[in-house]
């Protein structure tokens, strides 16, 4: 059912590094044109670390693990790329569609061609207003049940985040922050809440990975959770306000479901004056690089 690329497969076949790209961050987090110049950035910073970059969506009702640059083209530019979370697979291959994967669906396709390493942005997680709308991102459960390995800046700020790190608590998924003690905030360094584990070393994370295996308990996913640099974090002032007015709107105009997180990581963009994207781009950069690395210590391991 995959179609796993051949340079992809051919890491894979050899024990090499490879690295799990999501595709919703191209087609659904970032705009036009610049999305498809980070796309081709990401596979490229992943290279650059000595792995191989294996960017996962569905083309036409198949699943790809590995694009080539004009599959990737399609992922950024197409009008009508959907936006697939793990329940949305089996509706995308049956009907042909073509879709992004999200956190929830690239874990699931990455595990099932024997990828381990994954880097994203910022993990989906429990919304504020939880109470009212019951929004909690498909992307927790599906780590609950997933063996890998996601490098992320934390969960999106926008979320609430105490909540999302308490379910990640009781859905047993694994967290530690990489070189700090406190978890990060997306676009910011530090989202004010402390971490109980940290991380020094690609090395040392690979360890963690071993001796998950070697514990064999249920198939959790670790979360690296590796922060933006602080002098390329957004502003926290700026984020406070905006994030205030972008909840503010989202709640105004009804948005709901799934168009929820692109619709505040938008506002956001276009209410800093698209600092906040240079913030989630180094966010994501630098998550992409050190997954690289986790990959291939993994892969020496
Ligand atoms: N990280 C980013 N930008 C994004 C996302 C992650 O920097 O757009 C995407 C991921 O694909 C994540 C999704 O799984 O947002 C969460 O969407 P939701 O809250 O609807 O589950
Ligand atoms: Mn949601």
């Amino acid at each position: 059912m995959l179609v796993v690329s051949e340079e992809v497969r051919e890491a894979l076949a050899t024990g090499g590094p490879v690295v799990a790209l999501e595709s919703t961050i191209i087609a659904h987090g970032l705009p036009r044109p610049r999305n498809l110049r980070v796309a081709l950035e990401l596979e490229a910073a992943v290279r650059e670390e000595g792995a191989v970059p294996a960017t996962i969506a569905v083309l036409d009702g198949r699943p790809h693990v590995g694009l080539d640059k004009e599959q990737i083209e399609r992922v950024a530019n197409e009008d009508g790329i959907r936006k697939l979370g793990h329940r949305d697979l089996p509706l995308a291959v049956a009907t042909g569609a073509s879709g992004a994967t999200t956190v929830s669906a690239t874990a699931l396709l990455a595990a099932q061609a024997g990828v381990r390493v994954f880097a994203t942005g910022g993990l989906g997680g429990v919304h504020r207003q939880w109470t009212v709308t019951q929004d909690e991102s498909a992307d927790l459960g599906l780590l609950a049940r997933t063996r890998i390995t996601v490098v992320c800046a934390g969960v999106k700020s926008i979320l609430d985040v105490p909540a999302t790190l308490q379910r990640l608590e009781t859905l047993g998924v694994a967290v530690a922050g990489y070189g700090t003690t406190r978890f990060p905030g997306f676009y910011l360094s530090d989202s004010g809440h402390p971490v109980d584990w940290t991380l020094e070393s690609p090395e040392q994370v690979a360890a963690v990975m071993r001796a998950q295996d070697a514990l064999d308990g249920p198939d959790t996913a670790l979360v690296v959770a590796h922060p933006v640099p602080e002098e390329q974090q957004l502003d926290p002032g700026l984020h406070a306000r905006v994030l205030a007015d972008a909840l503010h709107a989202c709640e105004a105009e009804g948005v709901s479901g799934q168009a929820v997180t692109p619709f505040l990581l938008d506002h956001l963009v276009r209410h800093t004056d698209g600092a906040s994207l240079e913030a989630n781009l180094a966010a994501v950069r630098g998550n992409v690089r050190l997954a690289g690395r986790i990959a291939a210590a993994w892969a020496r391991a």
